[in-house]
């Protein structure tokens, strides 16, 4: 018995040490007393620091799954794994515009059948019929989470260096003499084409959708006006923690991560101060969908997970570990006070109202956007 306890703690030790790089879970030669034998395996590929490690090792508990857990940080990466092919993945999060619906339209995807989700209807319907205009009759996903994109900035260096600086507007990081302000104290940018030139175009004042070549080259030009003042154009998942400790000012990434970060930095004591800009001129709004791909080894194992996920109790924790909204509305009393309370988080309706969503851009518009973003990174 004692033998027995000691490993299944050990698996849960380890399930949780593994995670989010890639897990190796529990052997299946050490199931713990009560554990159901559904056995495989279910290949998970998920966007870094976006789960709560607990759900993984209870899941796997649970239903004697085995979770195998890649993760990645941009949609460019995502899709570039995907577009091959097989995969191997059983579980992925696209965001549902634009890489989600794209891969809806390819047949990527594989519909999914609601008789194996039985917490379906635990979705906030005004949030399933939001996500519909990339999947019409919600056929391919599930909501997972959602949240914008604006900008992580260390307020106590800020409010030193630049007492007057503008907090509530990407003007603080667009206008070349504030990045030049701010240049020294460090300017982080995420690498994505696909998720920072939207807010550009929509701080221009022009359609973030846009696919003229007169806009791309607008955002382009301001994107290059403020590159000799950026550090680092780098992974998002390489901005959380160096946000948390203090090593940039300003930094171009997602919401929920700006707040895991300044919860970090909190912990860590130091004095690193991080607040969240919703950018006053519009911030993208998006929504990470639970999919299964069409060739998924899995897809069995997919249904399950997801099913679990749209539990209320497993939401709450996933919320309160990644400081993302989820759409399952009973989960929200069980979600931390102060997470649910926290307006950059849970966005007020007011916010909401000062968002935009993308579409999914024709091939070669994407392709001259990705081509600009690199003569951003390359600095000419
Ligand atoms: C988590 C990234 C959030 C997903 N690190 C952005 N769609």
């Amino acid at each position: 018995m004692l033998r027995r306890l000691l490993a299944a703690s050990l698996c849960a030790a380890f399930a949780l040490a593994a995670i989010p790089s890639e897990a190796q879970t529990p052997s299946p030669s050490a199931p713990a007393p009560s554990q159901p034998q559904a056995g495989g395996t279910l290949n998970v590929y998920n966007w870094s620091d976006y789960i709560d490690p607990y759900a993984v090792s209870r899941f796997q508990q649970e239903t004697g799954i085995r979770v195998r857990y890649d993760v990645f940080d941009s949609l460019e990466t995502l899709e570039g794994k995907l577009s091959a092919g097989r995969s191997g993945y059983d579980i992925i999060v696209p965001t549902s515009e634009p890489t989600f619906a794209r891969l809806a339209r390819a047949n990527a995807l594989l519909p999914l059948d609601r008789s194996k989700i039985s917490n379906w209807g635990n979705q906030d319907p005004a949030l399933l019929q939001r996500v519909a205009a990339s999947d019409p009759g919600n056929r391919f996903g599930a909501v997972y989470l959602y949240g914008t994109i604006g900008l992580g900035i260390r307020t106590d260096r800020i409010r030193a260096v630049f007492p007057d600086a503008p907090l509530d507007s990407l003007d603080l990081l667009m206008r070349p003499e504030n990045a030049h302000k701010l240049a020294r104290c460090g300017i982080a940018v995420m690498d994505s084409a696909i998720d920072v030139l939207p807010s550009v175009l929509r701080w221009l004042g022009r359609d973030p959708n846009s696919t003229e070549t007169a806009d791309l080259r607008a955002a382009e030009e301001a994107l290059l006006a403020i590159r000799p003042h950026v550090r680092a154009i780098i992974p998002s998942g390489n901005i959380m923690d160096a946000l948390a400790t203090g090593e940039y000012c300003v930094a171009m990434t997602y919401s929920g991560d700006v707040i895991q970060a300044q919860a970090r930095a909190r912990e860590a004591g130091r004095g690193v101060e991080i607040g969240y800009v919703q950018p006053k001129e519009g911030a993208q709004l998006w929504f990470d969908m639970l999919a299964i791909p069409a060739d998924a080894p899995n897809p069995d194992a997919a249904h399950a997970f997801i099913n679990f996920l749209l539990r209320p109790d497993v939401m709450a924790g996933i919320t309160n570990h990644v400081r993302y909204p989820n759409a399952v509305p009973a989960a929200t009393p069980m979600v931390d006070e102060a997470v649910r309370n926290d307006p950059n988080v849970y966005p007020t309706p007011e916010m909401l109202t000062r968002t935009f969503a993308v579409t999914s851009l024709a091939p070669a518009a994407e392709r001259a956007r990705s081509r600009s973003w690199n003569r951003f990174k390359a600095g000419r």
